[in-house]
């Protein structure tokens, strides 16, 4: 008979690969647990965001790409790590500052990923920037609408698809047809672009991660400021 595992009498190296385990399963509960043990134990949330959750999601990224684990469990495993990021998400987007700028961002459509897209407009709000958040599958019907409401500096769309990415072609080149491509910084990211691909779009610039989109951000309006 098992007995059930107390993750709290686990080393912080046993409890990491626990969660890695828990996440795989799925575990929404377990996943929430260990985040919280982590951050009490002292760790930042940005280490128990990319050695927990992060690392564990890779872990099911390449068992999902083997054909070894399949949607519904995968959706399971993000449900866990959307658990764990609920956790993270008021230290990761606390900054206590003025805004320094706005940014509109979205999934595009025909793409329902949004861990990564969450994690950007997290890490966004606690660098200092007012996040409007369109969630997923965003046509670009939905992108237009949103500039023209709120007026942010900057535009970034997340795309976690070959098939999806190409979809940011078409909202830019909207853009340049409604001569209001120079009116916002247009920032991209999700795990198949890089920064040709987003040269070739006319994007001004490919973000590898949620922390590059910030330095991104911020060097990107302050060179526009500085220009205008
Ligand atoms: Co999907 N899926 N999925 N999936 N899924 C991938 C992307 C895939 C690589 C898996 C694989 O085969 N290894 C593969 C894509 C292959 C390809 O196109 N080349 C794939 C596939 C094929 C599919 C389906 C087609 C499967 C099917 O139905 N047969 C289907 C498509 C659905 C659709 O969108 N229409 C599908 C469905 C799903 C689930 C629904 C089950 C689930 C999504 C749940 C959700 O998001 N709520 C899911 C998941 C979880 C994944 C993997 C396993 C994990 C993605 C993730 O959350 N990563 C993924 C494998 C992988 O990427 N390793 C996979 C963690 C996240 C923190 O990283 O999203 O890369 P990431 O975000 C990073 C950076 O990329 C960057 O910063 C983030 C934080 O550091 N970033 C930005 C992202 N967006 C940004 C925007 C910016 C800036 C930076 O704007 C400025």
């Amino acid at each position: 008979m098992d007995a059930e595992l107390d993750l709290k009498t686990l080393n912080d190296e046993d409890l990491v690969l626990q969660m890695h385990d828990d996440l795989y399963d799925g575990l929404k509960e377990e996943i929430a647990e260990g985040t919280q043990i982590l951050l009490d134990r002292g760790w930042s949330a940005e280490k128990v965001l990319n050695e927990a959750l992060v690392a564990g999601m890779t872990i099911v990224g390449i068992d999902f790409r083997d054909g070894i684990l399949f949607v519904p469990e995968v959706l399971m495993s993000a449900n866990a790590m959307k658990a764990g990021m609920e956790l993270l998400k008021p230290i990761l987007s606390a900054s206590g500052v003025e805004p320094i700028g706005k940014m509109v961002i979205g999934t595009v459509k025909g793409d329902i990923h949004d861990i990564g897209k969450n994690l950007v407009a997290m890490m966004m709000e606690g660098g200092g920037f007012e996040v409007v958040d369109l969630g997923i599958n965003n046509p670009v019907e939905d992108y237009l609408a949103a500039l023209e409401e709120h007026k942010p500096n900057i535009l970034g769309m997340s795309a976690l698809l070959t098939t999806t990415m190409p979809y940011m072609k078409v909202v830019i080149d909207e853009l340049k047809e409604r001569g209001l491509r120079d009116d916002f910084i247009v920032l991209v990211g999700g795990a198949p672009l890089n920064e040709e691909f987003a040269d070739a779009i006319g994007a001004d610039a490919y973000c590898r991660d949620a922390a590059v989109a910030v330095e991104t951000a911020k060097a990107l309006i302050a060179t526009k400021r500085a220009a205008a």
